[in-house]
């Protein structure tokens, strides 16, 4: 009904029966289906004070310049790297997101991608269904527990693939912009001095300018040829051409990636490689977790109506 608040969705929403919830609440515009976005926005774009979008596809510039009533963002992810932060703080937009909830899941994603590289778990299931077996050894693999564990960011994600590391007898270091008060882990100074201190490097890091590219070449030859590197956090955290080539010149041991720089168009030479494991951006896609964000996604929406701020909001948003 036409009392139903407008909502622009930018895109498809990582949760398909999201689409319908916001639709018995609001009446949902989704950008990406109209047959001519400008035009759509040129037209319609002051009619809407709420956007949902996702941390994956985020919200340009553009678009919010073309909204001038926006008032809330509700986005579905963690990250806000891909939400264009100047021109929302221009309109005053408050956005919230959904922290907290995905934490466990992104944490077993990291386990999962950690072991998989460590003992060619996607290698070994390519050559059993090859039929490899038959006639082939498949390679000596990697020890995972008791090894030295190195997380890059120590946020709630990074915490939980901290207590994960203790059932596998793992000495814990970490890096992040500030000592964390209270940590039991080692603090090391530097992303180097910690690829230089562990067997498996995890990046757990927001994403954004402030990040990018600190995995470089001197990172890699610093993890070593011993070395694995698994990253759930962005892809832009990471130099992927000189991870490409450190993987193919067996500098470091192996990868597991769950994030790429150009999303969904990893570096096709990581595509030919045998050592590092590709994840389509998944870790926290399970039914649970992404329930859970959708929850909180309309929460998001509902406090805003309710009490103009979001129950979760990002933190330049909140500083306002
Ligand atoms: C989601 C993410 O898969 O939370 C994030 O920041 O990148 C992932 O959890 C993504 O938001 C889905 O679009």
């Amino acid at each position: 009904s036409s009392s139903r608040p407008r909502l622009l969705q930018y895109g498809k929403l990582p949760l398909p029966q999201l689409d319908s919830e916001l639709a018995q609440r609001y009446d949902v515009s989704l950008l990406s289906a109209q047959s001519d976005p400008a035009r759509f926005l040129a037209e319609q774009g002051a009619q809407f004070e709420l956007l949902v979008t996702s941390a994956a596809m985020g919200v340009p510039a553009h678009v919010i310049d073309a909204l001038p009533n926006l008032r809330f963002v509700s986005s579905f992810g963690v990250g806000f790297d891909s939400l264009d932060k100047a021109s929302l703080l221009r309109r005053g937009a408050r956005v919230g997101y959904t922290p907290g909830v995905l934490d466990d899941c992104v944490a077993d994603m990291a386990f999962a991608l950690l072991l998989d590289a460590a003992r060619g778990l996607s290698a070994a299931d390519r050559f059993v269904r090859r039929g490899d077996w038959a006639t082939q050894r498949f390679g000596i693999q990697t020890r995972a527990s008791g090894k030295r564990l190195g997380i890059f960011g120590m946020g709630r994600i990074g915490g939980a693939v901290a207590r994960r590391a203790a059932g596998f007898d793992m000495q814990v270091s970490y890096h992040n912009r500030r000592p964390v008060d209270g940590s039991p882990h080692a603090y090391q100074p530097s992303l180097l001095a910690l690829a230089r201190a562990c067997d498996f490097l995890v990046v757990t890091a927001a994403g954004g300018e402030g990040t990018r590219h600190l995995v470089n070449d001197e990172v890699l030859d610093a993890l070593g040829p011993q070395g694995f590197l698994i990253n759930v956090a962005r892809g832009s955290v990471v130099d992927e051409a000189a991870l490409a080539r450190a993987l193919r010149d067996r500098r470091i041991a192996g990868a597991g990636l769950d994030v790429f720089e150009d999303e969904p168009h990893p570096l096709p030479e990581l595509l030919t490689l045998d050592n590092v494991v590709l994840a389509p951006h998944v870790a926290s896609g399970t039914h649970e977790t992404r329930r859970a964000m959708a929850d909180l996604v309309l929460r998001n929406l509902e406090s805003c109506l309710a009490t103009g701020r979001p129950v979760a909001e990002v933190p330049w948003s909140a500083a306002q």
